[in-house]
C-alpha cells in the first residue's frame, strides 16, 4: 500500500505470454472451502495459465477439508506457520519449508496449528498410459540437497518432488548467490508459476529485463524466453512450478 504522498507507479506487467505481479497489487478474496482465510489468486486460466496458484494467509485453527475429485492434484508449500496435514491415512506436521503433493485421488485435511501462509497450486493431473499416478509425497526443503546447477557453485537447485515419470509436475527452489545468474536464456514449452521468496534481481521475460524482488509472482507461459541475474546483498531464492514428463496433447 502506498502512503498518501507516494505515487501509484507499479512494476506490474500482464502480457499474453507472461505476467509479473508484485504482491501489493493483488487484492484479498475468500474461498468457500477456506473459512477465515485471506486468499490471493496468483495465477489462473484467465491469465493464460493451465494451473491455478494461490497464496493463503490462514489463521490459527483454520484450514480446509477436501474430498478427492480424481481430477485435480494439489501442492502445498509452507511459507510460515505450522500446519497439520491428514492424508492417505497419515498425519504430517509441516513447518516453514514443508511441502506436500496430494494426488487427485486422496481426500485431505490441512489445518494451521499456528497462523501462517501457504502457497497452493492446483492442476489437472495428466494420466499417462501404463504409468501409475504418484503417491502422496511430503517433505521439507531442509532435507533436499541444493545441487550445483550446470557447474556454477553460486546457482543451486533443490528439486522438491522426485524426478520420476509418475509426477507430471516439478516444484523446485533456485538459490543464487549475489551476482550469479541462470547460465542461459531458456525457451521451453513448459509453464512456470514462480514465487520470489528472498532477495532481488533482474528477470528477462520475453524481450526485456525487469527488476524483481521478494514477494513478486511471475507466470511464464509456454515458450517465453527467460533468464535471471541475482543482484543485491543477500542470496536470491525463488520456488517455481513446471509441468513435466508428459507428451504435448494434439
Ligand atoms: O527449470 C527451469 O526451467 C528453470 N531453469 N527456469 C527458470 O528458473 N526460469
Ligand atoms: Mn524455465
Amino acid at each position: 500500500m502506498r502512503a498518501p504522498h507516494q505515487l501509484l507507479n507499479s512494476r506490474t506487467q500482464v502480457r499474453p505470454r507472461f505476467a509479473l505481479l508484485p504482491l501489493e497489487g493483488i487484492p484479498f478474496s475468500k474461498l468457500p472451502a477456506w473459512p477465515e482465510t485471506k486468499v490471493r489468486v496468483l495465477a489462473a486460466p484467465a491469465l493464460g495459465a493451465e494451473f491455478v496458484q494461490y497464496l493463503l494467509d490462514v489463521p490459527e485453527k483454520c484450514g480446509t477439508t477436501q474430498a478427492a475429485d480424481a481430477r485435480v492434484e494439489t501442492f502445498f508449500y509452507v511459507m510460515s506457520g505450522e500446519f497439520n496435514l491428514l492424508a492417505a491415512g497419515g498425519s504430517y506436521s509441516l513447518s516453514a519449508g514443508g511441502f506436500a503433493l496430494i494426488p487427485a485421488t486422496d481426500n485431505y485435511q490441512i489445518q494451521a496449528a499456528s497462523a501462517g501462509s501457504l502457497l497452493m497450486l492446483k492442476k489437472v493431473y495428466e494420466p499417462a498410459e501404463g504409468i501409475m499416478p504418484p503417491p502422496l509425497y511430503v517433505g521439507n526443503q531442509s532435507e533436499v540437497t541444493a545441487e550445483i546447477y550446470l557447474g556454477d557453485e553460486g546457482a543451486r537447485l533443490q528439486t522438491l518432488l522426485p524426478d520420476q515419470i509418475e509426477f507430471d509436475m516439478a516444484m523446485n527452489i533456485f538459490t543464487f548467490a549475489p551476482g550469479r545468474s541462470l547460465p542461459i536464456t531458456e525457451t521451453h514449452v513448459m509453464e512456470h508459476g514462480l514465487y520470489f521468496l528472498q532477495g532481488k534481481g533482474v528477470y528477462y521475460l520475453d524481450d526485456a529485463w525487469m527488476e524483481v524482488e521478494t514477494d513478486d509472482f511471475i507466470w511464464m507461459g509456454p515458450y517465453v524466453p527467460q533468464s535471471f541475474y541475482a543482484t543485491g546483498p543477500t542470496p536470491s531464492r525463488y520456488i517455481y512450478y513446471k509441468n513435466v514428463n508428459r507428451e504435448i496433447p494434439l
